[in-house]
């Protein structure tokens, strides 16, 4: 056996030794090129494996040849898979970001780049040839034995690069759970699967939903205005337009939930704060967040559309070639700049391409932030620091504006300096639900500073505040030690969609406080925040209202099907008490059933079929 395969190996050498270079000049590219870093010995060990299944099938693909032929076409495959690379090299060093399959059909992206095309090049990148010359200088002094085409090969060449894949598919999803229903990250799916196998399972992506847009019609439309209409809800006029002018500050605190608010630990309060905020704000402490796996790109979506995110993976990546009504478009209509200021990649879940559809006038990305190893934790810029550098940003902008500020320390794992505890851990058996409780308190403190800093600066006066979690922190998985700190017995399903309660305070200088207990999620907020800048939201599609709209009906599904009104909660087909929490006659439930599956057909029907462009 062994020496059959040595002998195979020997047969096929050239081939080998082709499928051996591409692989090697893969992975320096992904290090002198693209500068993918890896933290540890797995992400490293990943970089190496993954360009192998994608080399040895298209290097491969020469055996479907004979002869001189399948000599030439090792060439000619070696150079093409030379070229996606090459672009993808040239693209990164313009927009520091990986080549989608829309971005080279959109033809503003392409005449960035036709510009400086030129510029773009290196003469080191002749390097990338050296490996073809060599090939070619085989053949050319008859190194190379011809071979007639067997019937096996191409059989084994797609078992072989198959089992590979899979092989690798296995390694990161150790290394990335969730990592193709998720993809969040263009860099985080190049560095996993590799750059020729995401440009496949982009082009998957985006196929699917491409189909599903040619099928739709421009009457298609109809029902969802149909719908929006006989949903309409008129504006609160004591709210209408009482912040028309003002800076709109909107901050995305995350998976920040509502169990916190105004609870201890250990005698501690752990959003002390937020706590005292909510005594100057109104405070809606039955807010739901509506997202999925989409996460902080669907709570931006929610809010950016008053649409809903999809079930699965991520809007953000899937539609981002939608046309859209979003709410920087209308407020950009209104004399507003809007802005987005978050410090991470921009191409983290697609925001790069998203926030041009939706049309913000800046994102200020990593690149927009000083970030050293010492203001760093977890993700990146720890939130005082980034607070504290979005102050300066927040100073150059043309006013008024409406700006996104987006944190990131109090995400999972929930890493935290010892200087920057200042509550200690929770203890049971999560060490998730542990340190989940001093990062939330070292972001309190952030948002503290951050207030503090406004005032100081003068920004404070002329700008009201929404506050909101993006979506959950602790997962169900940590349901045991959940019970431990609300010091239940057990966690119920019910129990489960309480805990998707997340805060939400808008904060307006000056106004008086007020606890709203009106059930809603994310989705409200578009209508919200247009009516409080009196901008008339009639001829918009939306699928929220007005949370201070007398007309609103307390209710809000969930994007799992889920929902919530004043007195019950329906979630894995069962009616629930909102009193008890006890299970109730399904009856009671019945009402809304329609409503919370029309809101999510209709929003999803837009979406795949983009509906938004006959709008
Ligand atoms: C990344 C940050 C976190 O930029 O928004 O994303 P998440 O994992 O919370 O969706
Ligand atoms: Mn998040």
């Amino acid at each position: 056996m062994a020496a059959k395969i040595k002998a195979e190996l020997i047969r096929l050498r050239f081939l080998l030794l082709a499928v051996a270079f591409l692989c090697l000049k893969t992975y320096l590219l992904y290090k002198f090129g693209f500068h993918i870093q890896s933290e540890n010995i797995l992400q490293e060990m990943l970089l190496l494996l993954n360009p192998l299944s994608a080399s040895v099938f298209v290097i491969g693909l020469s055996l479907f040849f004979s002869g001189v032929v399948r000599n030439g076409m090792v060439i000619v495959l070696s150079t093409i898979a030379t070229c996606i690379l090459y672009f993808n090299l040239l693209y990164y060093r313009f927009f520091t970001d990986f080549l989608t399959w829309p971005v080279l059909f959109q033809t503003s992206n392409a005449k960035d780049l036709q510009g400086s095309f030129l510029q773009l090049m290196n003469w080191t990148d002749a390097f990338l040839l050296f490996d073809i010359l060599i090939l070619i200088g085989l053949i050319w002094w008859k190194k190379i034995p011809l071979q007639m085409r067997e019937k096996r090969e191409p059989a084994a060449l797609i078992v072989a690069s198959l089992v590979i894949f899979l092989f690798n598919i296995g390694i990161a999803q150790i290394e990335r759970p969730q990592l193709l229903t998720r993809a969040f990250d263009r860099e985080m799916l190049v560095k996993n699967i590799g750059l020729l196998n995401y440009h496949v399972y982009d082009a998957y992506v985006q196929s699917h939903s491409k189909a599903q847009r040619v099928f739709a019609e421009s009457s298609d439309i109809d029902e969802v205005i149909r719908y929006r209409k006989e949903n309409y809800k008129e504006p609160n006029p004591e709210m209408y337009g009482i912040a028309e002018g003002k800076n709109v500050i909107v901050l995305s605190l995350e998976s920040l939930q509502s169990f916190v608010i105004n609870e201890t630990l250990n005698g501690e309060e752990i959003t002390p704060f937020l706590n005292d905020l909510i005594e100057e704000s109104y405070y809606f402490d039955h807010f739901y967040h509506q997202t999925a796996q989409g996460k902080t790109s669907d709570s931006e979506f929610l809010v950016a559309n008053s649409l809903f995110g999809r079930d699965s993976g991520s809007v953000f990546f899937t539609h981002a070639g939608n046309e859209y009504n979003s709410l920087p478009e209308w407020l950009h209509e209104n004399g507003y700049y809007s802005s987005v200021m978050h410090a991470n990649n921009k191409s983290f879940w697609n925001r790069d391409m998203m926030y041009l559809q939706f049309g913000y006038d800046q994102f200020f990305d990593i690149d927009s932030f000083t970030v050293t190893e010492e203001n760093s934790i977890g993700w990146g810029l720890k939130d005082v620091d980034f607070f504290e550098q979005s102050i300066d940003l927040l100073k150059t902008q043309p006013k008024p504006f409406y700006t996104k500020l987006i944190t990131l320390t109090n995400h999972y794992p929930f890493e935290l300096g010892e200087e920057d505890k200042m509550i200690n851990e929770f203890d049971s058996n999560s060490g998730t639900l542990n340190r989940y409780f001093p990062t939330v308190r070292y972001m309190d403190h952030a948002v503290e500073e951050f207030f503090t800093k406004l005032k100081e600066e003068g920004l404070y006066e002329d700008s009201i505040f929404i506050l909101y979690g993006d979506h959950y922190g602790i997962s169900e998985y940590h349901h045991k030690a959940m019970s431990q700190f609300l010091g239940k017995e057990e966690l119920t399903p019910f129990d489960h969609v309480q805990l998707q309660r997340v805060p939400l305070l808008i904060h307006i200088p000056g106004h008086d406080p007020s606890v709203n207990h009106t059930v809603s999620g994310q989705i409200d907020l578009k209508p919200t925040i247009m009516h409080l800048l009196g901008i008339d939201t009639r001829d918009d599609i939306q699928f929220g209202s007005d949370l201070f709209s007398n007309e609103r009906e307390s209710f809000a599904v969930l994007r799992n099907t889920s929902f919530i009104t004043d007195d019950i909660v329906f979630t894995n087909g069962v009616c629930y008490d909102k009193g008890t929490g006890e299970e109730t006659l399904e009856e009671k439930c019945e009402p809304f059933m329609e409503k919370a599956q029309l809101d999510l057909r209709l929003s999803d029907k837009i979406i795949y079929g983009d509906l938004l462009r006959f709008d």
